[in-house]
């Protein structure tokens, strides 16, 4: 890790990089949309691009950074609103409707508070220029003052808490094999991060592609500061004030992940390397023969012919269309690994060698030759993404398999990975070219290139893809990647380890990437060096089955890490839990699609869902383990530390909650009355105060928690094997009253685009408890596309009386029952596109 410099220090000694602050306003310039300050020749211009979501950039010379960005849409960047200015002899600055923002004239200091002046983000220090790194690059450190009571969240998959207070890290893309916690940098960087102080929240990007550092008060306890050995200061501050609009802002800035085919949510069954036809098949026959639903099988690397991208081993793979079909006809789509490095093997019918050569697509030395580095291939030679052109040759490269009906495409090594260099990736002086809508052309070294590759890797894939099949959506997977890499690939962890606490680090890290953008994100279920305890196995399976991405892989020599594996009573816990993720089908869908349009993750802290859930406001998941929230509804309580046998705390966010498994009321944990009544006098407590329930869970092999929010209506469906096949039986609605009760679904094909042009279905559910019963109402369905259910079965959990009598529209409906247990009651209606009222009455 680089020294972080802070502050301007007199010159010591020769060795002393030369270092400049910008710390005095000579001149300010009022803009329509903010202002433009001047400090000797050093310029810092802010800039409200919306009333909530302010852009700061800053030189220390004349010329302000390039207007161009490899994240931030240029929609967003575009946007611009009117400011109202303010001037004196302390400060100028302007305000927004939601924000102000002060530069003090004597020192630079910038404060942005919020429209009733409470201070946001303050500098501590003044900005400091300074050459840091052995090229002599302009670097800069930016110093913010830390409150005590903040907390910080995002940076992508950090092997850290969720909460990056007291921690400092490095954003340089790292193939990171055999990572541990605290090992840093990991494969991605994600300069994004949401501060959040009593329940409210805002997002700050640093658009810097170079290595930068963020530094949340480990170097000083009050202060955390971000920093750069390069490139533009270029930042963003968007305001919430919840946490999940600061979400959506980070998704209107750097766009949100397009929805994926339907089958790469279900399960995924991968290993290094499934090598040969037969293998891959046994694997494909297993799952259906073992009734273990799955959707995605994998091919790593050893499919190629001496590991050359894009070749296939036909000795392994005798007929790979026919194998392709055969594999589609048992509803499985295939998943092939592609990296990025092309064996440098000119003239020998290489094709992805050839026509790249002759295209000029490849990264060169600064002597003009091409550069070629040692990986799986041997000598290889390295795309030059930053090119459109070359982009677009990559994305060519699909043609063949994507044709064969190839489901997806894996993107690896795309830090990128060299062997045999003393940095592990590609020399910084290595030169590329910006050939990029929006950017002047320039040459480009990896000094600012590095972090980007693993991103535009993604994003040519993606395109590819999309440009050969235009209506079917494209599936990529990727190690490295940038901000804004969202809109091209799913991602996952890299290569953790067989261990519990790899289990266990893997929870804040899939919800620190959905955060950061990234809402297609799972990790090597069972650990990928080394091989798993078959008890761990079993666990990391039930938790996998609550992550967004589902699927299991490990790497080359390892024992076997197949849900079968360990025997039939392991295999049937992990069946139970794979069974459910598909039967939640429905409920995990309209989540995907929520998190697509919006940007709010699928995997989800519970802070997000409840900012105000501590007396003081305080990230309500700082104290609860390692619970997440699957959904909006769901909230999923795995064992804290996953190989301890005592009995642990299960912390509720204050709402009622019920038992997934067993559809009991756990904890009636109310909200307390909002604060101020008609009057505008305070009531007392506000909301969330008091003591949260808990409740003490034992661990068992075969018991993961899951709670369900009370006042959700939950969408699921009958077992299939394959998202492929079509569920055969009615909708199934689970209703847990409570406050404020409503739930959604949403369908479509599962593969095409057509759902862009209307094909979709869309309903939404309220309910309604009163004095004896029950009111559920299905809303009328929009879009076009057909439902697959003739009727719905509704259960309706939390049913206190012994009696239940059902109308549907207002007319009797036989049928309903009451659950043996007294618990609960099924009713069956029709389907209905044009909704539906279901009246359920207790015993007078
Ligand atoms: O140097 O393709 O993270 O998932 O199985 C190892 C072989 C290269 C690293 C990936 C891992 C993959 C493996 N790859």
């Amino acid at each position: 890790m680089s020294t972080l410099l802070i502050g301007c220090f007199p010159v010591l000694s020769a060795q002393q990089p030369p270092c400049r602050t910008l710390a005095h306003v000579d001149a300010a310039q009022a803009l329509a949309s903010g202002v433009e300050i001047h400090s000797g020749p050093g310029i810092l211009r802010i800039v409200a691009l919306r009333d909530d979501v302010l852009r700061f950039t800053e030189s220390d010379s004349e010329q302000l950074p390039e207007d161009a960005s490899w994240a931030a849409l240029a929609q967003a960047r575009n946007a611009r609103v009117k400011v109202r200015h303010f001037s004196s002899d302390q400060a100028v600055g302007f305000d927004t409707t939601a924000l102000e923002v002060r530069v003090e004239r004597s020192t630079m200091a910038v404060t942005v508070s919020d429209a009733e002046g409470h201070v946001l983000m303050r500098d501590a220090d003044p900005v400091n220029f300074a050459v840091r790194d052995q090229q002599g690059d302009l670097g800069f450190t930016v110093t913010k003052q830390m409150p005590e009571d903040e907390h910080y969240f995002g940076l992508g998959d950090k092997a850290a808490p969720l909460d990056r207070r007291g921690y400092a890290f490095t954003m340089w893309n790292t193939d990171a094999y055999r990572w541990q916690e605290g090992t840093d940098p990991l494969y991605k960087d994600i300069p994004y991060f949401m501060a959040v102080r009593a329940g409210k929240a805002f997002g700050l990007f640093l658009d810097n592609t170079w290595r930068t550092e963020f530094d949340f008060g480990k170097l000083r306890r009050n202060e955390y500061s971000f920093s750069a050995e390069g490139g533009p200061l270029d930042y963003y501050f968007f305001y919430g004030p919840s946490p999940k609009q600061v979400t959506e802002d980070y998704g209107w800035l750097t766009g949100t992940a397009p929805l994926p085919p339907l089958w790469s949510l279900g399960f995924q069954q991968s290993r290094y390397s499934y090598g040969t036809e037969t293998e891959l098949r046994d694997v494909a026959d297993r799952l259906r023969a073992d009734k273990i639903p799955a959707d995605a099988l994998y091919m790593d690397i050893d499919y190629q012919v001496k590991n050359r991208p894009f070749t296939l081993d036909a000795t392994k793979f005798p007929n790979f269309s026919d194998f392709v079909k055969e594999l589609a006809s048992k509803n499985f789509h295939l998943v092939m690994i592609t990296d990025l490095h092309i064996a440098d093997l000119p003239n020998q019918g290489y094709a992805p060698f050839d026509t790249g050569h002759a295209g000029n697509h490849f990264l060169k030395n600064p002597d003009g030759s091409l550069f070629v580095g040692p990986v799986w291939p041997g000598p290889s030679v390295f795309p030059d993404f930053m090119q459109q052109q070359t982009r677009d040759w990559w994305g060519t490269l699909y043609k063949q398999f994507y044709s064969y009906g190839v489901g997806g495409f894996w993107n690896d090594m795309n830090e990128p990975s060299v062997f045999d260099t003393p940095t592990k990736t590609i020399p910084l002086d290595v030169v590329g070219q910006i050939e990029q809508p929006g950017f002047a052309p320039r040459p480009i070294t990896q000094r600012e290139a590095h972090n980007i590759m693993g991103m535009l890797n993604s994003e040519g894939t993606f395109e590819g893809l999309l440009a050969l099949k235009p209506n079917q959506r494209p599936f990529v997977l990727t190690r490295a990647s940038y901000a804004g890499g969202q809109r091209y690939a799913a991602t996952w962890t890299g290569d953790n380890s067989s261990s519990w606490s790899h289990l266990r680090i893997s929870t804040p890290m899939l919800e620190s990437l959905g955060l950061s953008g990234f809402y297609m994100v799972g990790d090597d279920i069972g650990g990928y060096a080394g091989s798993p305890q078959m008890d761990l196995l079993t666990k990391w399976l039930e938790v996998g089955a609550f992550n967004p991405i589902d699927r299991d892989h490990t790497e080359k020599f390892s024992n076997p890490q197949e849900p079968w594996a360990g025997g039939p009573e392991q295999e049937a816990i992990r069946r139970k839990y794979i069974d459910n993720r598909y039967e939640l089908m429905p409920y995990l869908y309209t989540t995907a699609e929520e998190a697509a349009r919006t940007g709010i993750p699928i995997m989800r802290p519970m802070f997000l869902e409840f900012p105000d859930a501590t007396a003081d406001k305080h990230p309500l998941d700082l104290d609860a383990g390692n619970q997440f929230l699957f959904g909006p509804d769901l909230l999923v309580a795995p064992p804290p530390y996953p190989d301890e046998l005592q009995a642990y705390e299960v912390t509720f966010p204050p709402v009622p909650w019920y038992d997934y498994w067993t559809g009991k009321l756990v904890t009636r944990n109310q909200p307390t009355a909002k604060p101020g009544n008609a009057s505008g006098v305070s009531t007392g407590a506000p909301i969330g105060m008091g003591a949260l329930q808990t409740v003490s869970v034992k661990p068992s092999l075969d018991l993961l928690p899951v709670y369900v929010r009370g006042g959700a209506v939950i969408p699921m469906e009958p077992l299939v094997q394959s998202t492929m096949q079509k569920p055969d039986g009615p909708l199934e609605l689970r209703v847990y009253p409570g406050p404020d009760c409503h739930g959604a679904l949403y369908d479509d094909d599962g593969l095409s685009l057509d759902y862009k042009k209307g094909k979709y279905l869309r309903v939404s559910y309220t309910c309604e408890q009163h004095g004896n019963g029950l009111t559920l109402r299905v809303g009328a369905q929009s879009g076009s596309y057909p439902a697959w259910w003739k009727s719905i079965k509704v259960t309706v959990y939390g049913w206190t009386s012994h009696q239940v009598k059902a109308e549907l529209d207002g007319r009797p409906l036989s049928g309903a029952q009451i659950h043996s247990d007294q618990s609960a009651v099924d009713v069956t209606i029709p389907q209905s596109a044009q909704g539906e009222v279901l009246t359920l009455r207790g015993a007078e």
